[in-house]
């Protein structure tokens, strides 16, 4: 397959980049952390979307050293951005079930954090209900080593997969994203808005933050707020950026 050949070489032709989306407190619009999300520039096929890449990278296993890669460019930029603003940013990287549960995954993360110097508590893993489900010796023995050492975790897209909730009290959670899809008409559909509220009140009971993630709008803003939603992230704040812009979207925000 000619994509894979291609995806096999975007790591040593630097086709790979991060963009960054900022992630804020809903109340007061606080920068607290961003998102790292991926894109990849190919010469030939040009933009190609992480949807149709990131499966196929997770196939091929080249999702082991791409995630690798994902991993040490963003705490590196998170951390160089702490020591810019003098704030404990978070960085939020997605972690690929297969990633997750590559042997080295755990050894990949402690070298990554002694490299970068970034303190464990800023990094926040986000992993899909999809790897939750599965309750293997194995998985366990990951989620107590990150948490042993610090690092947050989150579940990301939230309601969009396989809504078995027992794992919310099984593993060490920090972290729960509502996905963009109830965000998106939470002004417009009563069932949305009962959605939301419920997951709120749920996760705050499990001492759950949460992050709704694709706000566009400051009516959405509103009813987070109104509900108690931590933390907000979407295209009313940012779309996603990169680094170098991301940089320059702090130094006008901050
Ligand atoms: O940014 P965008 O909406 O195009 O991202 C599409 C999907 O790709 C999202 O589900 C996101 O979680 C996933 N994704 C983006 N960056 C990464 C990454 O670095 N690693 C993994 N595993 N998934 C990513
Ligand atoms: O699956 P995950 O939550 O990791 O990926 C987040 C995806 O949502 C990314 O593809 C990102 O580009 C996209 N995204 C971020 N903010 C918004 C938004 O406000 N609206 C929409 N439609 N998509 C968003
Ligand atoms: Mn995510
Ligand atoms: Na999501």
């Amino acid at each position: 397959l000619q994509i894979e050949s291609r995806l096999r070489r975007a790591l040593e032709l630097n086709e790979l980049k991060l963009y960054y989306q900022p992630i804020v407190e809903a109340g007061t619009g606080r920068l607290v952390g961003a998102e790292a999300l991926i894109r990849w520039n190919n010469r030939a096929m040009g933009l190609v979307s992480p949807d149709k890449f990131i499966p196929l990278a997770e196939e091929t296993g080249l999702i082991i050293p791409i995630g690798e890669w994902v991993l040490k460019t963003a705490c590196e930029d998170i951390k160089q951005w702490q020591k810019n603003t003098g704030l404990g940013l978070t960085i939020a990287v997605n972690v690929s079930p297969r990633q997750f549960r590559d042997a080295g995954f755990t050894n990949t993360i402690d070298k990554v954090l002694e490299d970068s110097k970034l303190d464990p508590q800023y990094l926040e893993l986000e992993i899909t209900e999809r790897l939750i489900l599965d309750n293997s010796i194995e998985t366990s023995g990951i989620f107590k080593h990150l948490d042993d050492k610090g690092v947050k975790l989150s579940i990301d897209d939230f309601g969009t997969g396989y809504s078995a909730l027992g794992y919310l009290k099984s593993y060490p959670f920090d972290t729960l994203k509502i996905d963009k899809s109830f965000v998106q008409d939470v002004i417009e559909s009563s069932e949305d808005a009962a959605l939301v509220t419920a997951i709120i009140t749920m996760a705050h009971s499990l001492s759950l933050k949460v992050i709704a993630e694709g706000v566009e709008e400051a009516p959405q803003l509103d009813f987070l707020n109104q509900h108690n939603c931590d933390f907000a992230q979407g295209y009313y704040f940012n779309r996603p950026v990169p680094a170098e812009e991301f940089s320059l979207w702090m130094s006008d925000n901050l």
